[in-house]
């Protein structure tokens, strides 16, 4: 006999990649551990009988002569299957989209970073010419999409999105994805959300805007993170850590929308995990209190200088300058052919003003063109600290409209910085 399993609290690409197993080992059946995330119940209590699936209760242990391990590699994760980790003599293969960790020894072995387990599937039965029916392709779909946050996170390769298109191609159905993918919010969750909007507490930590909050709980609420996704976006913070607290214990959930917040190397301080955007912990509160949690991040947070560059790395410099009674012409001649759009104007090292390209459509006739730049240069001048980093400039930017914001330290402008500067940055177009 050859079972196929995957993790308990069984989300969609595990559920997912369970099914395709089935088909690519003939023979197979599908266990799915007894308890699975809400959506993936709701699935398959309309659904389980279109696929050869029973639970864990039902294995003969004893009759297993090939294990089939998808979407996790430890054993811990896996339900009621104890029994066989201790056998020697059992075939095992394990297909998942983590390339490091798991204790499970397998024979064979296709495991590699990428969005989804799902895809790695789809590679084989690509492969293969193996054709789907639209209730297999669209519950594949289902588990790609959600790993992958419909093809958003920065997990996602090109080879994920090439499965989607597979899929599709294969009669996958959107309507019904989209049922399962997007679950309407609960009363519960609903009461939640707007019990943390009431008191969110932000700070400013390296220039980033952080959020936390503690919130007490009565009964176990299995979806809490959807309610963090949702809560940070409306918040409008860089990060967020909320502490829910039960009788005994809390779980930190955190969301980062930052590089240099990394959740999961915070959360692995705490002992639990996640990746760069997302991750969580649960601690005992014979441990650490609530507020003993949130200190400890504050703390990880302040120590961490973490090797994000800083603006004066992307700042341009020395810095093109004219005085304030250089007329308007002749600022103009010099930015056309020093390709630049903006212009520091400066006297005895002093900074007075900021001419951009802009500007120059105040001029209407000939007359204005010899006037001096500081009749039409802006005075009121927004600077940054060199040590700034690159994120907290491009909301300076978005916040006042404004293009290049000069560069000063010890009241002298060492530099200037342009949106060019911030998008080569963030789209990792900086100079070797
Ligand atoms: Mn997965």
């Amino acid at each position: 006999m050859q079972i196929v399993t995957s993790h308990k609290q069984t989300d969609f690409d595990a559920l997912a990649s369970i099914v395709a197993a089935t088909l690519l080992y003939p023979g197979s059946v599908g266990v799915v551990p007894k308890e699975t995330s809400r959506n993936v119940s709701r699935f398959l209590s309309t659904h389980k009988t279109a696929f050869n699936l029973i639970l864990p209760q039902e294995v003969e242990h004893d009759k297993v002569t090939r294990l089939i391990v998808v979407d996790t590699a430890s054993w811990q994760r896996l339900d009621r299957m104890d029994k066989l980790k201790k056998r020697t003599d059992l075939d095992i293969h394990l297909w998942d989209h983590h390339a490091l960790g798991g204790d499970i020894q397998a024979n064979w072995v296709c495991q590699e970073d990428i969005g989804a387990t799902v895809t790695l599937f789809v590679r084989e039965m690509k492969k293969r010419e193996m054709e789907l029916n639209p209730l297999i392709s669209t519950i594949l779909l289902i588990g790609l999409y959600e790993d992958t946050g419909h093809l958003t996170f920065p997990s996602t390769t090109p080879e994920d999105a090439y499965a989607a298109a597979f899929l599709l191609e294969n009669g996958a159905d959107l309507h019904v994805a989209s049922t399962f993918l997007n679950p309407p919010y609960e009363e519960k969750q609903k009461e939640i959300l707007f019990e943390m909007m009431k008191s969110t507490e932000k700070r400013t930590i390296s220039d980033l805007k952080v959020g936390f909050n503690i919130v007490p709980l009565e009964d176990k609420i299995t979806t809490l993170s959807s309610v963090v996704n949702i809560y940070r976006s409306i918040i409008n913070v860089d990060a967020i850590f909320v502490i829910f607290v039960t009788s005994d214990r809390a779980t930190v959930i955190g969301r980062s929308g930052v590089e240099s917040i990394n959740i999961g190397l915070i959360m692995s301080q705490l002992g639990g995990g996640g990746h760069a955007g997302a991750g969580s912990a649960t601690i005992r509160l014979s441990e650490q209190s609530a507020v003993a949690i949130r200190d400890s991040i504050i703390k990880i947070l302040e120590n961490e200088q973490q090797a994000s560059a800083r603006i004066a790395d992307l700042m341009s410099f020395p810095v093109s300058h004219v005085t304030p009674d250089t007329p308007m012409r002749e600022v103009h001649t010099m930015m056309s052919r020093r390709k630049i759009r903006g212009v520091l104007v400066m006297e005895n090292d002093e900074l007075q003003g900021i001419i951009v390209l802009w500007d120059f459509k105040k001029l209407k006739n000939d007359k204005h063109w010899d006037k001096p730049v500081k009749a039409y240069m802006a005075r009121d001048l927004i600077s940054v600290a060199p040590d700034a980093i690159p994120a907290k400039v491009g909301r300076l930017m978005l916040e006042k409209n404004i293009g290049h914001l000069p560069v000063v330290q010890d009241n002298k402008v060492i530099g200037i910085v342009t949106r060019t500067d911030i998008l080569n940055y963030f789209y990792n177009l900086l100079p070797e």
